[in-house]
C-alpha cells in the first residue's frame, strides 16, 4: 500500500502469457493501479498475480517458491486467456492441484472489455444478421454474419477490431447476449463480458490475502522506522565526528 492506502500489485508471467491484458483488466475491474513486473524484480508490492498459460512452468514454479520462502507479498495465481481454452476450468485445478494454491482461471481479455459504440453497433448488425440467417431460433448463425459476399473494407475492418478486442468466444458470447436482450448497449455488452470473464472470482481470493497485506505493511512499516532511525543516528554520529574535527585543528 502507498501513503495514500493504495494497494500496490504487481502482475508477473512468462512472455505473451497475457501480463498486459491482466494490468489493464484488474484496473478496469478493481481500480487498482496494477504494475506489470519482470520475474526477477524484487517485488516491493502488496500483492503479487502470477499470470501462467494453459499449465504452469518452471519459472511460474520459481517465482511461486521463492516467494514462498522469502515471506514474500502474497501471490494469486490465475490461468489467464480462460476465454481460448475450452477445458479452462480443468486446467486451472490440475495446476491447482501441482502447485498446492488455488488457481482461478479468468480471461483478461473479455475482464478489460470496453467496447465503443461503433464496436456495439457492429456487433447489433452482425448479430441480427446471423439471427435473420438462423430463421428465428435464437443462437446467430456465426458464418451467416461475416458473408463472403460482404466485402465491404470498412465491414472487414471493424470485425478485425472486434475480434482483436473481445476475441473469437467474446464475439460469439456478445452475439447471444444480444439475441436475448437486444436493449444492451456498448457499456452493457461490456458488462456482459467482463461478468464471464471470470475476473470476480478473485474478489475472495483477494480478500484472503487482505490480512496478510496489512500484517506484512505492518512488519515493513516498522523495519522502516527502525531503518531511518538508524540512518538519523548515524547522521548524528558523523555531525558529532565533524564537530569533533573541526574543533581540534584543521582550522
Ligand atoms: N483470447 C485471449 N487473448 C489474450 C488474453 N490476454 C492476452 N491475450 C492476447 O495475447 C497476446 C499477448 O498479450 P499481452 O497482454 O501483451 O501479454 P504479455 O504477457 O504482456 O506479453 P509480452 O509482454 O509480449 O510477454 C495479445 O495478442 C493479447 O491480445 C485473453 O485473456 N484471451
Ligand atoms: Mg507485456
Amino acid at each position: 500500500m502507498d501513503a495514500d492506502g493504495t494497494l500496490r500489485v504487481a502482475v508477473s508471467g512468462t512472455a505473451g502469457v497475457g501480463v498486459a491484458t491482466m494490468v489493464r483488466a484488474l484496473h478496469r475491474r478493481f481500480g487498482v493501479a496494477a504494475t506489470a513486473r519482470p520475474d526477477d524484480a524484487d517485488a516491493d508490492a502488496d500483492l503479487l498475480v502470477r499470470v501462467i498459460g494453459a499449465q504452469e512452468r518452471g519459472p511460474d514454479r520459481v517465482l511461486l517458491d521463492r516467494c514462498r520462502r522469502r515471506g514474500g507479498p502474497p501471490v494469486v495465481v490465475i490461468a489467464g486467456k480462460a476465454d481460448a481454452r475450452p477445458t479452462a476450468d480443468r486446467l486451472a485445478r490440475a495446476a491447482a492441484d501441482r502447485l498446492g494454491l488455488p488457481v482461478t482461471p479468468v480471461s483478461g481479455l473479455l475482464a478489460g472489455v470496453d467496447l465503443d459504440d461503433a464496436q456495439a453497433a457492429a456487433l447489433r448488425r452482425w448479430a441480427d444478421r446471423g439471427r435473420d440467417a438462423g430463421r428465428g431460433f435464437g443462437v446467430p448463425v456465426i458464418a451467416a454474419m461475416f458473408p463472403d459476399g460482404a466485402t465491404d473494407p470498412a465491414d472487414q475492418r471493424m470485425r478485425a477490431d472486434v475480434l482483436s478486442s473481445v476475441g473469437r468466444t467474446g464475439l460469439v458470447a456478445a452475439m447471444r447476449a444480444l439475441v436475448d436482450s437486444p436493449e444492451l448497449d456498448a457499456a452493457g455488452l461490456s458488462a456482459h463480458l467482463r461478468g464471464i470473464s471470470g475476473i470476480d472470482a478473485l474478489i475472495p481470493a483477494v480478500r484472503a490475502a487482505v490480512p496478510a497485506i496489512v500484517e506484512r505493511r505492518r512488519v515493513l512499516a516498522l523495519a522502516e522506522v527502525r531503518l531511518s532511525a538508524a540512518r538519523g543516528h548515524r547522521r548524528e554520529d558523523a555531525e558529532r565526528w565533524l564537530a569533533g574535527a573541526v574543533g581540534t585543528g584543521a582550522r
